[in-house]
């Protein structure tokens, strides 16, 4: 049977950016809250320090966070004494930490409802799996990446959102930045806006950061200069990831992308989500049925730790917002690029997993 620490071996020598990987019985997370000026990595002992880790945004972004389960579930297995009740209750403890990346909870059920085994048995059978849901998860990024590279011109200029890139996920490219990075990969000649995701600034910290480590042209927007620039000609298309697409192909992403698709559609710049079957959420029926996660007003009063509004002023920061499936060109996904009617293609293509994976 193949071992964690041999694919981890073989993931590092890939040109990966890992955002969490094992060593010597202990997590490794890519601390996010420091780039891009320090790259630090913190090892994390058990599901309790994970849990912490993802809540303070140390790791975030819905790909990394679906590999967070499975390499979380490892860790409570082999403490678990091979006891399936500790490794179930890690699980609810992970799924409580961010209510809104729908791939966390999705990983923690798949490898919870295979879970039939005790002792050695327990951890192998967790081990496998996870093991399974990681190379998965890497093989996505690399095919909806190419299906999605296929939209993109030689000389197109491409806006994006927030992080959906290697850190996000499993570190080719996440969803957005795999596209991105694939089309750069063929010899086309691309340009990518970043705008820059206030209050936390995931796209002038984190996504400008692997733009540059791939050596991929950009420059960089504040989040209101989006609508200026497509009304210039300057922007193409737009490509953001997601942190859930539901039934009707409402999209559920980082507050900021609904209006950059607003200024999309009045300007005729085609707007893409590129996601994964995990991240598709047939539950909900549409996006206004989604309870949007708040975060603490304090980060909007504040740039990092430096406040820019008076003291007392009162804030409001939703996390993510609602983008409706009428402002979406296509949905980029590992099984091809899907188009409206939503509701029926979305069906259609999740049905045909088996034969399509
Ligand atoms: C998640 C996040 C964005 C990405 C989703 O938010 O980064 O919504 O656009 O991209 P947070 P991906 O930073 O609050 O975790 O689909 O690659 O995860």
């Amino acid at each position: 049977m193949e071992k964690l620490h041999e694919l981890v071996n073989e993931f590092q020598e890939q040109n990966l950016l890992l955002p969490i990987w094992l060593q010597e019985e202990k997590l490794y997370v890519v601390n996010q809250k420091k780039l891009p000026n320090t790259k630090v990595a913190i090892a994390i002992q058990n599901v309790e320090e994970l849990a912490s880790a993802i809540k303070d945004m140390v790791i975030r972004g819905s790909g990394a966070l679906g590999t967070c389960g499975a390499w979380g579930l490892y860790l409570a297995a082999i403490h678990s004494g091979g006891d399936k009740k500790f490794v179930t209750r890690a699980g609810e403890l992970l799924k409580q930490t961010r209510p809104t990346a729908v791939n966390l909870v999705h990983t923690i059920d798949e490898i919870l409802e295979q879970m039939n085994g005790h002792g050695i048995d327990l951890i192998q059978e967790v081990e496998m799996k996870t093991i399974e849901i990681l190379k998965r998860q890497l093989s996505f990024e690399h095919r909806l990446g190419e299906y999605g590279a296929e939209l993109i011109g030689d000389g197109d200029s491409i806006l994006t959102h927030c992080h959906s890139g290697a850190l996000a996920g499993s570190g080719y490219g996440g969803r957005a930045l795999s596209v991105i990075r694939k089309a750069h990969e063929q010899g086309k000649n691309i340009h990518v806006y970043v705008s820059e995701t206030r209050p936390y600034l995931q796209g002038a910290r984190i996504t400008a950061y692997e733009l540059k480590e791939f050596g991929i042209p950009h420059t960089l927007l504040s989040d209101n200069m989006s609508g200026h620039c497509m009304k210039q000609g300057l922007i193409d298309k737009v490509i953001v990831g997601s942190d859930r697409v539901v039934r009707n192909g409402d999209l559920v992403n980082k507050v900021g992308t609904y209006m950059h698709a607003l200024a999309a559609k009045a300007n005729d710049v085609p707007f893409y989500t590129a996601t994964s079957s995990h991240t598709m959420d047939d539950t909900i029926s549409n996006g206004s049925e989604v309870e949007i996660e708040y975060r603490n007003p304090s980060e909007v009063t504040s740039i990092q730790e430096f406040r820019i509004a008076p003291e007392d002023t009162q804030a409001l920061y939703p996390s993510f917002d609602i983008t409706p499936h009428e402002l979406i060109e296509g949905i980029i996904t590992e099984r091809g690029v899907i188009q409206a009617p939503y509701a029926t293609n979305l069906r259609k293509v999740m049905a045909e997993e088996d034969s399509l994976v």
